[in-house]
């Protein structure tokens, strides 16, 4: 497939700062030959966030990027200074990614919206310096604690787009034409499957400045759960819709098989998407009359349906007052609820055949850069 710039995965390596080392000095001042222990704590080392930015779409920016190394922490000083704390990095994130262990499949966490913050990885704590250790048996302490390890781990990040309906339908149904009827979204339209190669999002305005958005996704096949066509992987950016819109044309040989087919793909990617409300729209309406519409209208699945055509303009009011109905119906507002809870699960990533070059390029990392410490003096008590 062409390189696209929607990308909505990637697989990045990302390690926190380790805590710097607790100082063991002595204090000595020209008239103040025992000083005592004045060592200062290491500072901790940074984390690794995630946060939510709704000025990004996609996880592009990430592609180039692909190691985040936080700053480790300083080491502490005397006059019990403490070490400076390691830089934390921030990855920002297009609300609706989802974080994975990369070797375990396990979700980590999931950002939904727009300075949501997660810490993904923790720097490591200062060390306490020799001051702390300071007792009545012992008053001149020369332990002071290392500062603790940093973490480290390949994290798999996905975006599942954030919309309330989304479109499923074969190639060539008609879903980009709609989507840019009901929105100012310009998706590319043409007659031939597989026009559309990424999702398309827009906004349908209802009345009194209501609104809802939509998705559009790559069209599916029979077979697509075994990798036909594009396969199933852009139905993750169905998996938070509450309403699931199916596209069926009017001319297609068999509308209600047509549907079935779309449901059962559904159902071998993720069971769970049935448990979505559903809207069938025929679309290309304006080639059938009154009668054909009635003889269609004898067998189709048991869900709200509606006759459309985006090219006359038939029927989208009618569709669009549907979806705001069911998107406000009680199954829906029950629907919300999951959508911001989406269950999770952990990913298989042995079925992710991706480019695994695991390799980790030295960043300016000084494994003993903090170990000497410079202020350490032995005094004798
Ligand atoms: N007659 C008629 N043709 C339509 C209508 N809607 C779409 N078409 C035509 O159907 C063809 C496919 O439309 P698209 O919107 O690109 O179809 P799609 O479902 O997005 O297709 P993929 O992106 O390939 O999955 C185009 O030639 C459209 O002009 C309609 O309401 N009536
Ligand atoms: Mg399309």
């Amino acid at each position: 497939m062409a390189e696209t710039n929607f990308v909505d995965y990637v697989k990045i390596f990302c390690r926190s700062g380790k805590g710097g080392r607790g100082s063991s000095h002595f204090r000595r001042e020209k008239y103040m030959p025992k000083g005592g222990p004045d060592g200062g704590d290491g500072g901790d080392g940074g984390n690794i966030i995630l946060r939510g930015n709704r000025n990004y779409w996609t996880l592009l920016h990430l592609r180039y990027q692909r190691h985040i190394f936080a700053g480790h922490g300083e080491g502490g000083r005397k006059n019990q200074s403490s070490g400076k704390k390691g830089e934390s990095r921030i990855i920002e994130v297009p609300c609706g990614t989802v974080a994975y262990d990369a070797h375990t499949g396990e979700y980590l966490c999931d950002i939904t919206d727009d300075g949501q913050e997660v810490v993904l990885l923790k720097g490591g704590q200062g060390g306490k310096g020799n001051v702390h250790f300071k007792s009545a048996t012992n008053q001149a302490p020369r332990y002071s604690q290392p500062g603790e390890p940093y973490e480290e781990r390949w994290v798999i990040l996905e975006l599942k787009l954030l919309a309330d309906v989304g479109l499923v339908g074969f190639p060539n149904a008609g879903k980009s034409t709609l989507l840019s009827v009901v929105s100012a979204a310009k998706p590319k339209i043409a007659n031939y499957p597989f026009t559309t190669l990424e999702p398309n999002l827009g906004i349908v305005s209802y009345r009194d400045d209501k609104s809802f958005v939509m998705a559009d996704i790559p069209g599916i096949i029979e077979g697509a759960s075994e990798g036909k066509g594009l396969g199933l992987r852009f139905l993750r950016h169905i998996e938070r819709n509450a309403l699931l819109l199916f596209v069926v044309p009017a001319d297609a040989d068999d509308i209600h098989n047509e549907y079935n087919v779309l449901l059962n793909e559904l159902a071998q990617y993720n069971p769970e998407l049935l448990d979505k409300s559903r809207v069938l729209a025929i679309s290309k309406s304006d080639m059938l009359d009154d009668e054909l519409m009635q003889e269609i209208s004898q067998d189709l699945p048991a869900i709200p349906h509606v006759f459309i055509s985006s090219i006359t303009g038939y029927g989208i009011s009618a569709l669009k007052d549907i979806l705001w109905r069911e998107l406000n119906s009680e199954d829906f507002v029950h629907n919300t609820v999951l959508r911001d809870t989406l269950v999770h699960r952990n990913i298989d990533v042995k079925s992710i055949g991706l480019d695994d070059d695991e390799d980790i390029p030295d960043d300016d990392f000084d494994e003993e850069a903090d170990e000497d410490d410079e202020d350490y003096y032995e005094e004798d008590f």
